[in-house]
Formats: structure tokens, sequence, C-alpha cells
């Protein structure tokens, strides 16, 4: 009774905080910073005492160099959440050997914003309970409320959630084709494998741009089979989606699906009607086959593509034209894509907060507050957190005339707030809007950019159940049994082994290790009380 009445008064205390730090347009006193006053009076009169200034630690990795310890960012940073607060940025190359000697020497920080890629660490240290399990605080935070279910699945360790992950995009890649190579032919958008090999096919004998020479052929594709040119995740080798008779799921890379993708990639080397020479190409080469316009289809995802390779592109073919491929419908019935992993980074509290709930709030308070989406086409300096953020218009920044934000210094001036948060990742929810094509300035970029979210929006997204989870038997043999069948599906394309040995080479799999790691693996997918295949 005691303990709840004390929550319910900070949780006021906290909200009038915050309603102060938000309404500046408002200040009763006239005073120059009403953004500083944390400790506002109606919530000193609330708690009987001024809110404490904690002292709060915490440790990530930076590619580059850190901002300067005491930069104007910081001070403002402390100044407005009324704290000692350091972020240490670690350079990537370090990052794991400094933080296991910090952990191991029992001098972990206040938190830790982990990689996505450091989540065999994670587990493991969350399994040593060296973490907070956060699961109430949760109910306590709208920004944590926000996230939802499935990606708080691979932060979870026996009902203890002990993670909170950082946005990243769930949206799935796709395959875009040269609808001008299409329209040429005659050639309808391909809707199944069916269709695509013929359109491969037909991209290689056809003369798709009419120069006259056989100098095009289809599919673009490299070393490691990459891309996929996975259509939903039944073809999928990267996720956890077919079942075996007891409800098990398997890896992609040794599933029905993948048998019918190698077959499909098979009959189009048989026509060479993908990169000839695929075993050894690397991926900028890969990338080459279809910018030099030689390939007639590619990858293509909602951020991160090259626009420098696409204006090559449109510089020898200036009347080319892409069309993003819709995921096919598959044998069992499901169409749509996998989706992304969802995080980017995760952050985990130190467990020794747990008797200092108080400061655990103010962390979080902080946290939710670095991770306000604010959305390009809407930036204005009228809003005040993100004038602030971004260390002032005219001092930190100014807008262009596409209203972009344009810094005016280097981080290494640490002029702006953002770069002393631990993480600065907006969290952009379902309900928000990317703004994916806004990264690019070439037209037919932006528009398949364009199409790409359409389809994401049009078709429900796969979620597996295995992301996160890493089986010690998938650390001891997981790298070396990927890289054989790899090899081997590899033969199967160029002729090299008959398809036919398909379950020969899923026995060997299973034989050297593959057994105990789709073992492991069920283990924790059962534990996280995944049954199901979660489509939404
Ligand atoms: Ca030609």
């Amino acid at each position: 009774m005691h303990r709840y009445v004390k929550k319910s008064l900070v949780l006021l205390a906290l909200t009038m905080a915050v309603t102060a730090c938000s309404n500046n347009n408002t200040p009763p006193t006239g005073t120059e910073k009403p953004a500083g006053g944390a400790t506002a009076e109606p919530t000193a009169a609330a708690t009987e005492k001024p809110e404490e200034t904690y002292k709060i630690t915490g440790a990530t990795y930076i590619f580059g160099n850190p901002p300067p310890k005491d930069g104007r960012g910081q001070q403002m940073l402390n100044e407005k959440f009324n704290v000692d607060y350091f972020a240490e940025k670690i350079p990537n190359d370090n990052f794991v050997e400094k933080i296991t000697a910090m952990v191991a020497g029992g001098n972990m920080p206040d938190q830790i914003s982990f990689r996505a890629a450091n989540i065999d660490l994670f587990n493991r240290w969350a399994k040593q309970n060296a973490f907070l399990p956060l699961n109430d605080y949760i109910e306590e935070f709208d920004y944590l409320k926000e996230i939802p279910d499935e990606l708080w699945l691979p932060f979870t360790v026996d009902g203890k959630i002990y993670g909170i992950p950082t946005w990243s995009p769930v949206e799935s890649q796709s395959f875009m084709v040269r609808k001008d190579w299409l329209d040429n032919l005659g050639l309808e958008v391909p809707t199944s494998y069916e269709e695509l090999k013929e359109v491969a096919i037909a991209f290689t004998n056809g003369d798709p741009d009419k120069n006259g020479q056989n100098d095009t052929y289809g599919l673009a594709i490299g070393q490691n089979i990459n891309p996929t040119f996975s259509m939903g995740p039944y073809w999928q080798h990267d996720t956890w989606y077919h079942q075996d008779a007891e409800g098990n799921f398997l890896p992609g890379l040794i599933s029905d699906g993948r048998k019918e993708l190698i077959q499909f990639f098979s009959d189009l080397y048989a026509e060479k009607a993908l990169t000839s020479d695929f075993a050894v190409v690397n991926w900028a080469d890969t990338n080459n086959e279809f910018y030099s316009g030689k390939a007639g289809a590619f990858l293509i995802a909602v951020r991160g593509m090259s626009q420098d390779y696409m204006k090559t592109l449109l510089e020898i073919n200036p009347g080319a034209e892409f069309v993003v491929l819709e995921p096919f419908a598959a044998p069992d019935g499901s169409q749509g894509f996998s989706a992304g992993q969802g995080y980017g980074r995760m952050l985990a509290l130190n467990a020794k907060l747990a008797d200092n709930p108080d400061k655990v709030r103010k962390m979080l308070e902080i946290h939710g507050f670095s991770r306000n989406y604010y959305q390009a086409s809407k930036n204005s300096s009228d809003n005040e957190d993100f004038d602030w953020f971004y260390g002032n218009e005219g001092t930190g920044y100014t807008l262009d005339k596409n209203n972009t934000r344009v810094p005016l210094n280097e981080p290494a001036a640490g002029v702006e707030p953002f770069l002393y948060f631990l993480d600065s990742t907006a969290w952009i929810s379902a309900d928000d809007d990317a703004e994916y094509p806004r990264a690019y300035s070439e037209p037919k970029l932006i528009e398949a950019t364009q199409q790409l979210v359409d389809i994401n929006k049009k078709y429900k997204l796969y979620y597996p159940p295995h992301v996160g989870i890493i089986s010690p038997a998938e650390i001891e043999f997981g790298p070396e049994l990927t890289q054989m069948l790899m090899n081997e599906q590899t033969k199967m394309i160029t002729g090299n082994r008959p398809i036919s040995d398909w379950d020969a080479m899923v026995t060997e799999y299973m034989d050297r290790g593959g057994k105990k790691i789709i073992e492991e693996y069920n283990a924790e997918i059962k534990a996280r009380g995944y049954s199901d295949r979660i489509w939404k």
C-alpha cells in the first residue's frame, strides 16, 4: 500500500515535469530556460523534496569518433533532465572486448546499448541475471507500451524482459524488374516463379533492350546464392517457416521451399538466364550486373539503396523503368514477405538498479525522449523538442528548401544534444510514415521505393519465431554447416550435383550438428510461447 502511494506520487510528479518540459510556450515565470525546469514548483510540493540529480552512466558503440566529453550538447542534456549523464561511446572495433571486461569485472554501467549482432552476449548476461527485468516499467511508459509484442520476444528470458529494442525497419525487401524490357517484349509482370522463369529466359534470348545484340539476361545473382529471390518466407533460406511432422520449426535452408527455389535457379542456369559465373561473383560485381544494364531483375530494399548505382544505370539506359514484384502465392496458400528483424540495437539496464526505481524511471524518461520521431517533411524549429535535440536552428542546424535538416557542425564539435544520448534512433511506429523515398533525389529510385512501401502495406508480414535465438550448437556448428549447404546448393544449380541428392544433403546437415541446432532452437521457441505462425 505504502509503496503504491509513493509510486503514484512519483508518477504524477513525473507527468507534471514532462508537461513542464514540453509546453514551453507558456512559461509562467518568464525565465529563459523553462526546459531546464525538471524540478518545477508543483513537483517539489507533491514529493516534499526536490528531485535528486542522478548520476547515470552508460556504454554503447560508435562508428567514427565520439563527441568531446563536455560539449555544449552534453551540458544541455544534463540541464534539461537534471542529471549527470554520461554515455561512453566505444569505437565499434573494441566494443565487445570492452563491455565484456566491464560486465565480467562487475563494473557494468547503469545501461548498455548493444548492437543487434551482440545478441549472444546479451542472452548470456541476461541468463546470468546481469540485467534488470523491465516488465513492470513497460506498463508505466507510453513509448514502451507502443512496442509490439513480437519485438519483445528476442529479449525475453523465462518471461522476463531484459532489453528494449531500437527501431529498424520491418518492411521486407523485394525484387525489381526492368519494366521497359517487359514492355518491349509484350510480357506481363510475373506473379509466380513459372512466370518469372519465362521472363528471365525472354530477357536472355529476346533482345529486350532492342539494340540488336545478344547482351542481356534475366536475374543478377552472386556467390552464396545472393540475393535470394525469395518471394515469401516459404522459399526464404534465412528464416524459420517450415515445420516438421512434430511441429518443430526448421531452417529455411533445408526446407522444401528452398529445394523448389534451387530447382528454379538450376533451370535458369541451364538457359543462361542468370549470372553465369555467379558462384564466384562478389556483391559489388553482382550489383554491377544489374546497374550496367545487363541483367533484368535485382534486389530492392526500402532503404540503403545506392543512388549512384541507379544514376549509372540511367546514364547507360535512360529509358529504364522498374516494377517491383509483389510476393508470390506459395503452395501452402500463404502470400506475403517476412518481416525484417525490427531492431537495430537493444538497451539493457544494470540489475543493481532494482533498488532504485526512481532512477530507472529517470533513465527511461531520457531514453523515451531520445526516441521521438520527427518526420522529415514536417521539420520545424517551432517544434521545441526537435529544435533542442538538434542544437537549435542557426547554431546546430539549418533547414534547406526541402525542409531537410542540415547540420552546421561536425559531431566532434559536440554542439548538439542528440550526440550525447546513449541512443538517438527514433522509434517509427506502424502508424508513422517513415518517408523512405525522401532519402533519394533520383525520381525513378523514389518511385521504385514507393512501390515497395506500398507492397509492404498491402500484404501481411510473417514474423518468424527464431529471431534473436543463438543456440550453443549454432555457435559451434552453424557457420560451417551453412557454408556446406550453400556450396552443395550452388553445385546443384550449376549441375555439378543432382537435385535428387537433396535428402542426402539434409541428412548430412542433420548428422553434423543440424539436428542439435533444430532441437535447441525449438526449445527456445516453445519457451517463448511461439506456436502458430505470426502474420500481421
Ligand atoms: Ca540486346
